[in-house]
């Protein structure tokens, strides 16, 4: 039997946690559980002069595992950021991808995906995951569950809104920084982008007490095409 599963699949064995394989390439199969012999039924017995026999040869059982599947997204890049930051507003604007964007925090429930397309250099993925908030490690607000999606990127993009209306982006960068060591701290040693969001609002003030604590990693950007 062939269970079709998505790319980016981990198969673990469910009772001792060993990964059996990960299934990052399109088309890659693993056989996890072989079956076992065939029987042979009694026609298989028949001779011209023992026309019906009255035994048969049963099958062997087949392997027996519990298997656990975990999906962990292929993705280049993540977006990372508070609820509300503009994660999904940057996805929409560099991707064909529509995921839901609205003005309230964890409108994003689960993982979206983006294809971004370089036309001299090919494209790359984007994966857009539920904001974070402090607390995020303990269980606050969608938790950290959905980290696991970027663990695989090799750079990050922390969206950080700089408009005025917005709390201090200085300590958002670091609420959300402190999240990801809590998960893994293996995260930090990704290389990671500031993109200053928003800028088309007035951010005067927001812009400057980012720069105040994360000078040189800053990107302005305004995924508002007004
Ligand atoms: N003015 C302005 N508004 C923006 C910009 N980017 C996002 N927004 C608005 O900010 C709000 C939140 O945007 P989302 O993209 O849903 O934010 P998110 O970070 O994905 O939020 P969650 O999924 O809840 O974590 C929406 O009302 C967007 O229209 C921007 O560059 N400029
Ligand atoms: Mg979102």
């Amino acid at each position: 039997m062939t269970i079709k599963v998505p790319l980016g699949t981990l198969v673990v064995d469910a009772e001792t946690g060993e990964v059996l394989a990960d299934l990052t390439g399109e088309g890659q199969r693993v056989l996890v559980a072989r079956g076992g012999r065939g029987g042979r039924g009694n026609a298989r017995f028949a001779t011209a002069t023992h026309r019906a026999p009255r035994f048969a040869q049963p099958g062997t059982p087949g392997d027996v595992h519990t298997l656990r599947l975990d999906l962990k997204l292929i993705a280049d890049a993540g977006l990372v950021g508070l609820p509300n930051a503009g994660k999904s507003s940057m996805l929409a604007a560099f991707s064909a991808a529509r995921p839901k964007i609205a003005a309230y925090p964890f409108t994003t429930l689960t993982p979206n995906l983006g294809v971004v397309n370089i036309p001299s250099r090919g494209g790359f993925v984007v994966a857009d995951i539920p904001g974070l908030i402090e607390g995020a490690a303990q269980g606050a607000g969608l938790g950290i569950r959905f980290l696991r999606h970027i663990e695989r990127t090799r750079l990050l993009v922390h969206v950080v809104d700089i408009s005025d209306g917005a709390d201090d982006p200085a300590r958002a960068v670091e609420t959300i920084e402190q999240e990801l060591r809590a998960y893994n701290p293996a995260l930090l040693s990704l290389p990671r982008i500031l993109a200053a969001n928003k800028s088309d609002l007035p951010h005067a003030a927001g812009l400057a007490r980012l720069a105040a604590g994360c000078a040189g990693r800053i990107c302005p950007w305004s995924s508002s095409r007004r």
